[in-house]
């Protein structure tokens, strides 16, 4: 994977990568090279096996702080309409990579995430959160309805009323509020938030990864599927997943009582 990007750093470990957002001097906002570079990266990580899960983060002290807003005091003095639909679906080509790359992406934040960067976390498969995160669903405070998915997700994570109540508000939540409205899997001391993080992602590079990338594809067609749909599919999925050679060796593994090894394949 390419490296020399100007607002993303590249971190290649053993089996996973982190991705870091890169504008710490604006909290890590997003302007347009910064997206793209994200995105080319993440489809970079997709398609390359050897990357068995994948880490977004952010530089500085903040996950990141949503669209750039310098950007739009400009749109707004050209005097020209403004149709931001278009410029979102750059958005939603990210958002779609994540839920179908067959391999899981965690969300490292640590400050603030807000407006869009703390939905890009919402889209992730896990987020855990520094004891330090501050989550802010901002669009309210500047006129704006929430965007890049927070609409699908946030109310799948939290429940219809406390969704409503943060986009409502835009109010601040703490990291461990977020731990326990279940925003985020886990509230981690600041101090030990990096080394959780590194941990967590070698685990899981080091799983079954064809079954993980099943289990993705399983867990969110099923969010929108009735029972049926739902039943079929496990059944289609479970062929598959009898057929890696991961389950054959952790098969294997469980009679000989040793751990399983596994390559992801
Ligand atoms: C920023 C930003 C920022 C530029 C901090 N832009 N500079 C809509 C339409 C289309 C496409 C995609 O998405 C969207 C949805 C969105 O995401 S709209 C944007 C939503 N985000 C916001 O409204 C957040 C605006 N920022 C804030 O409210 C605060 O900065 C937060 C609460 C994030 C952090 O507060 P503090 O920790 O007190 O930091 P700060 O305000 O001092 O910010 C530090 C610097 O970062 C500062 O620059 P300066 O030169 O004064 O040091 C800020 O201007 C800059 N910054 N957010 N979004």
């Amino acid at each position: 994977m390419r490296s020399d990007f100007q607002h993303l750093l590249v971190r290649q470990e053993e089996g996973f990568v982190i991705l870091t957002m890169n504008r710490p001097e604006v909290l890590n906002a997003f302007n347009d090279l910064m997206l793209e570079e994200l995105t080319e990266a993440t489809e970079a990580a997709a398609r390359d096996a050897s990357i068995r899960c994948v880490v977004i983060n952010g530089a500085g002290r903040a996950f990141g702080a949503g669209q750039d807003l310098h950007g739009f005091a400009t749109v707004h003095a050209s005097g020209e309409p403004i149709k931001v639909s278009e410029h979102l679906t750059k958005y939603h080509r990210l958002i779609r990579l994540f839920q179908e790359m067959p391999k899981p992406v965690i969300a490292a934040v640590h400050g603030v995430a807000a407006g869009i960067s703390c939905n890009l976390a919402l889209a992730c498969d896990m987020r855990i959160a520094a004891d330090n995160a501050r989550f802010v669903e901002a669009f309210a405070r500047i006129g704006l309805v929430p965007d890049g998915g927070g609409a699908f997700f946030l109310p799948r994570l939290v429940g219809l009323g406390k969704a409503l109540e943060m986009v409502l508000l835009a109010d601040e939540i703490s990291g461990s509020e977020a731990e326990r409205i279940g925003l985020v899997n886990k509230c981690v001391p600041a101090d030990d938030f990096d080394a959780f993080i590194l941990t967590l992602a070698q685990r899981l590079a080091q799983g079954p990864t064809r079954a993980y990338g099943l289990i993705k594809e399983l867990m969110y067609r099923s969010l929108d599927s009735d029972l049926q749909t739902s039943l079929q599919l496990e059944g289609e999925m479970q062929d598959v997943a009898m057929g890696t050679v991961d389950h054959r060796e952790s098969v294997r593994a469980f009679l000989e009582k040793r751990p399983a090894n596994y390559t992801g394949r």
